[in-house]
């Protein structure tokens, strides 16, 4: 079956689907190997990997390039973040095929102005584009498309831009009405009560998406008892291992003034070595080295 045929299905089904951030091709494989279900291609990570902020710093190229990449060495589907689309209706039509082409089988685009500010920083400029504005841009996602089973998901950044349920249930409705295959509401609410309010207010047939960072108290067993979300997107949480274990172990060899110590702590040179793909290699070179 196609990976998008699988995330096409899964959403579908009405269970709960998973996706692991990654910001590059091994962290990517190490999702996969983690089980979960799919990569979430996220743009705040790739930033973050660059060290500038997620706000549209990066070229759509760059995040493109990734996405190719990333696909390329697994074998779920990958969720590709393109933000804002980079601009208009126009933009997103000429975009949807590159990143179908790279290998994603989803895009996630959010109802802000571009550049974007990211949404879990405190006091971020969130500013939102009309509706009918919004829905041109899914109506030209979903136009753009070449494989049906690609899935568009619209993502209401009204709750984030402090503009209430209201709103963000009126947005979310127009974007399905646009044709969007799922909605992702997100919240930067310390707790769940702001998105379990959504989604028990959500009078929509459309699948939600969510993105718990900011209430990571709902576990997925909560989550897939609601009933209407359909995809958990875990949004940062390979940067900020990454960050964490890096400064932890930079930290030990400048207090040990060598790396006995720490190469206790981290996989062995061979781990990494298994990671590149090393065994296919050989065997290109037991058959074609003469
Ligand atoms: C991302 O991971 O880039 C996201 C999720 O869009 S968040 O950073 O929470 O906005
Ligand atoms: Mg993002």
């Amino acid at each position: 079956m196609s990976k998008n045929k699988i995330l096409r299905e899964a959403l579908n089904s009405g269970s709960l689907f998973t996706a692991m951030a990654a910001h590059n091709p091994l962290a990517a494989k190490l999702a996969e190997q983690a089980g979960f279900g799919g990569i979430w291609g996220s743009g705040f990570e790739l930033s973050a990997s660059y060290a500038v902020p997620d706000a549209n710093i990066l070229s759509m190229g760059t995040h493109l390039d990734m996405m190719r990449a990333i696909a390329s060495v697994v074998s779920v589907p990958l969720i590709a973040d393109i933000d804002t689309g980079f601009g208009n209706a126009i933009n997103v039509s000429y975009i949807i095929p590159q990143y179908e082409a790279a290998g994603a089988s989803a895009i996630v685009m959010e109802d802000k102005t571009f550049p974007k500010d990211t949404s879990l920083r405190a006091d971020g400029r969130q500013e939102l584009v009309r509706i009918e504005e919004f829905q041109g841009k899914v109506e030209a996602a979903i136009n753009a498309r070449s494989d049906t089973d690609f899935v568009v998901i619209a993502r209401v950044e009204a709750l984030i831009a402090g503009q209430g349920q209201e709103e963000a249930i009126r947005r979310g409705l127009a974007y399905a009405d646009a044709g969007a295959d799922a909605i992702l509401i997100h919240s930067k609410q310390k707790t769940p009560d702001e998105i379990l309010s959504f989604i028990a207010a959500w009078p929509g047939k459309t699948p939600l998406v969510l993105v718990p960072t900011a209430y990571p108290q709902l576990t997925e067993a909560d989550i897939a008892a609601l009933g209407k979300v359909g995809i958990v997107i875990y949004g940062n949480h390979a940067i900020r291992a990454a960050a964490g274990a890096m400064r932890k172990i930079f930290e030990q060899i400048r207090r040990d003034g060598g790396i006995a110590n720490a190469d206790k702590e981290i996989p062995a040179v061979a781990e990494i070595i298994g990671l590149q793909g090393d065994a296919y290699m050989r065997d290109l070179e037991a058959r074609f080295l003469r």
